[in-house]
């Protein structure tokens, strides 16, 4: 079991390591996870058990091996009843409650914002390391913002609540990450193509339902979006800004400067929902400091985790989000030198946004914790983040 230690505990050895820099905020103490002693095998709840992407998190965790010593199902009353898979075993959906956090050690949250905000924090003062999927608590600078493979280091200073990005910014930080390294990103323009699942279990049915309402002739009913979805592409990813952008689109720029550590990258995006059940893509132009080549890009991109370069436009190979669905790595390709920008590199990046965009990268964040567990936490952030706009 994996528990906390010296909620109320003296940082003195921290502060001489920050060099009497770190300012402590006594009264804030008892909140702090300073360090974590765990066995191998922690009690893991998923809070959103039988949305989309719970189920997926229930999947990954089997998937990954991850060594969980217990599972707890949690959702709202009206799935308490339902049974979920896990290793073989018939598990039931409990409701979720206040009280439903004693004893539990990594708690992977994905029932929205408002779930979050009302039951993360109560996890955490239970002892819990919440992993949330919502937007809540992305921009906190108490809160990480992580993806393992740029910046796994960050679960460190967590003080109990961990934070998964969005899963477009996921997808294309996978193949842009790499790219800053070696050429340093000023900034981007992009087009995301984001599949229904996106949305959750209800847009995957009207897609569905459309597209048989369509083809038999019928007229199309509307339930999710405020168009018709089947034979069409949306323009439109969350909810408006009052500069024009939407909410999701000002994600890639906030939450990009928070995970790459970067307070000066630029991002200029348009969020675009299309008849695609799972998997969303992304076309980039990227400008960087450094000259660029396609062919050292992809020496780059070759080596990247998690990614796979499929690029050869003679065979019309180019990544794909019918064949990027239920694949953990995201696929980057069509890489050429940007006609329009100095230094630049276009590319088109696909990944299943249920995968690395939230189950699997939630898990991963909690390998990541287990791997780092061992050590005395940091008590501050490693740097501060302006975030532009109410990107959330
Ligand atoms: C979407 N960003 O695709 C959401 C999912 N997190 O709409």
């Amino acid at each position: 079991m994996l528990f906390t230690v010296g909620r109320a505990f003296s940082i003195e050895a921290k502060q001489q390591k920050a060099n009497s820099k770190a300012k402590f905020d006594a009264a804030r103490a008892g909140q702090y996870i300073l360090a974590l002693c765990m066995n191998s095998e922690p009690h893991v709840a998923v809070v959103g058990a039988t949305g989309a992407v719970g189920v997926e998190m229930i999947k990954t965790l089997e998937k990954h091996n991850f060594p969980v010593g217990k599972l707890t199902l949690l959702a709202s009353a009206r799935s308490v009843g339902k049974k979920l898979k896990f290793r073989g075993e018939e598990i039931p959906v409990q409701e979720l409650t206040k009280s439903a956090f004693e004893g539990i050690d990594i708690a992977l949250f994905s029932a929205g914002g408002s779930i979050s905000k009302e039951f993360a924090p109560v996890a955490a003062q239970a002892g819990s390391v919440v992993i949330d999927n919502s937007s809540a608590f992305r921009m906190d600078n108490q809160v990480p913002l992580v993806i393992p493979e740029i910046n796994g280091g960050d679960v460190k200073w967590h003080k109990g609540i961990i934070a998964n990005p969005n899963c477009t910014t996921a997808v294309t930080l996978m193949a842009l990450y790499p790219l800053h390294q070696a050429f340093s990103v000023k900034r981007i323009f992009a087009a995301s193509y984001q599949a229904v699942s996106g949305t959750g279990a209800k847009a995957i049915e009207e897609l569905k339902r459309q597209v048989e309402q369509i083809v038999k002739g019928h007229s199309v009913t509307k339930e999710v979006y405020p168009h018709q979805i089947a034979f069409n592409v949306l323009p439109h990813v969350d909810s408006f800004l009052q500069d024009g952008y939407t909410k999701e689109e000002m994600k890639m720029q906030n939450e990009g400067r928070k995970i790459m550590h970067h307070p000066t990258f630029r991002a200029s995006v348009t969020c675009v929902r299309v008849p695609v059940y799972r998997a969303h893509s992304v076309a980039v132009n990227a400008e960087f400091e450094k000259p660029v080549t396609v062919e050292s890009a992809r020496a780059v991109l070759e080596r990247a985790p998690g990614l796979r370069v499929i690029d050869e436009p003679a065979k019309n190979a180019y990544p794909l989000p019918l064949y990027q669905a239920e694949q953990a790595d995201c696929a980057v390709g069509r890489l050429r030198r940007d006609c329009a920008l100095d230094n630049g590199l276009a590319f088109w990046v696909s990944g299943d946004q249920l995968l690395k965009g939230a189950a699997l990268n939630a898990v991963q964040i909690a390998e990541e914790l287990l791997k780092s567990n061992s050590g005395v936490q940091d008590t501050e952030p490693a740097r501060g983040i302006p975030s532009v706009a109410a990107g959330r």
